[in-house]
């Protein structure tokens, strides 16, 4: 069975671009292999935060695992900052990923770009390294992600590549996998933009209530001319929005096109506005649920165990590969 990996960081609260482009899906797919899922807590200090959010944000993205369906007793579903072997595999990875490289990720130059040029991270810098391990750690062939993770999956073949080639086949090749529709939700009022939780405009937020998702929904930047037609380019606003719907109502372009041939921007609206509130309304009241139960610490501390028991095997058997004496033959 294949080993199908991915994580979310949790930076900030969830929003319906990362349940589109990657919590939906993840339910979806669970069974198709043997699934970790895990929050990717060490990432989010990249960046800095708010300790108390940081925490609460981390509970908030278990208990929207479990709403979408994930079944904790198939899914490893766990904290990456409790499985230490996470930690100790960058360390080895950082020496067969280059600075030269790690700079061009369009990730860091975005996000470094916006910050006082003398007080970046080096933990932001290394973003890729520790990604790379949390994939290879679980051996992992399939990495559903959104489109905007695909850079960080393609230098994790490189080092596999990389690392191969010099001691043998000891890590999986992995692969980046997005969704058919929905990879790359946009930002509402700024449809040439991606819809991001730490860039908060123009957000849907899986916290919001359903009246505000409505709202947000309904005043959503759109484009001149009154035809619902999928253009990315002339049409951002309602292509994104399509997409929204698409991926919601699992409908193609043309058929959405079809539905709403001679028919306004507001009669599509209303119906992009009733799928996320049909979709929604169930999701939060499960994730009410969820944080009642009490069940976010068990699952939490049961996947630790699960994932380490996976994890320290892959770390040995790379030390081993590398030349790191071991002192337990
Ligand atoms: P940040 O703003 O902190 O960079 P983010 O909102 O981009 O965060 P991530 O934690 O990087 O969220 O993403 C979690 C998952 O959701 C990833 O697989 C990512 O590719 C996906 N994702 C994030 N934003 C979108 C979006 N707008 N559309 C589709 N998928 C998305
Ligand atoms: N960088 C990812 C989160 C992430 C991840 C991973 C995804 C960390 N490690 C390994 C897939 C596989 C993000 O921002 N969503």
């Amino acid at each position: 069975m294949d080993k199908i990996l991915s994580g979310i960081k949790p930076t900030g609260k969830l929003t319906l671009g990362n349940y589109i482009g990657a919590i939906k899906n993840f339910s979806k797919i669970q069974y198709e292999g043997e699934t970790f899922l895990f929050i990717a807590d060490l990432h989010a200090l990249t960046l800095p935060i708010d300790p108390v959010e940081l925490s609460n944000n981390s509970r908030d993205i278990c208990a929207y695992y479990l709403a979408a369906g994930l079944d904790p007793k198939h899914t490893t579903i766990f904290l990456q900052s409790t499985v230490c072997e996470h930690s100790e595999m960058a360390i080895i990875l950082q020496n067969y990923l280059y600075m030269g490289e790690l700079s061009r990720m369009t990730q860091f130059k975005d996000k470094s770009q916006k910050m006082d040029q003398n007080a970046i991270g080096l933990g932001l810098f290394a973003y890729p390294v520790l990604m790379a391990g949390d994939i290879v750690l679980y051996d992992a062939k399939r990495v559903p992600v959104g489109e905007d993770q695909g850079q960080h999956v393609e230098i994790t073949r490189d080092l596999v590549k990389r690392f191969n080639h010099r001691y043998g086949d000891v890590l999986v090749m992995p692969k980046a996998e997005m969704v058919k529709v929905g990879a790359r939700i946009m930002s509402l009022s700024d449809p040439t933009k991606k819809m991001s939780k730490s860039d908060p405009k123009g957000d849907i937020f899986l916290s919001d209530d359903l009246a505000v998702m409505r709202k947000k929904i309904m005043s959503a930047v759109t484009d001149t001319g009154h035809e619902v037609k999928y253009d990315v380019e002339n049409k951002p606003g309602i292509s994104n929005l399509m997409t929204i719907y698409g991926a919601l109502k699992n409908k193609s372009f043309d058929e959405i096109e079809k539905e709403f041939e001679g028919k306004g921007y507001g009669d599509f609206k209303r119906a992009v506005a009733d799928a996320v509130v049909e979709e929604m309304e169930p999701f939060k009241a499960r994730y009410n649920e969820v944080i009642a139960s009490g069940l976010v610490d068990q699952v939490l501390q049961e996947g630790a165990i699960r994932a380490k028991a996976v994890a320290s095997k892959t770390l040995e058997r790379v030390k081993r590969a590398v030349g790191l004496y071991n002192i337990n033959k």
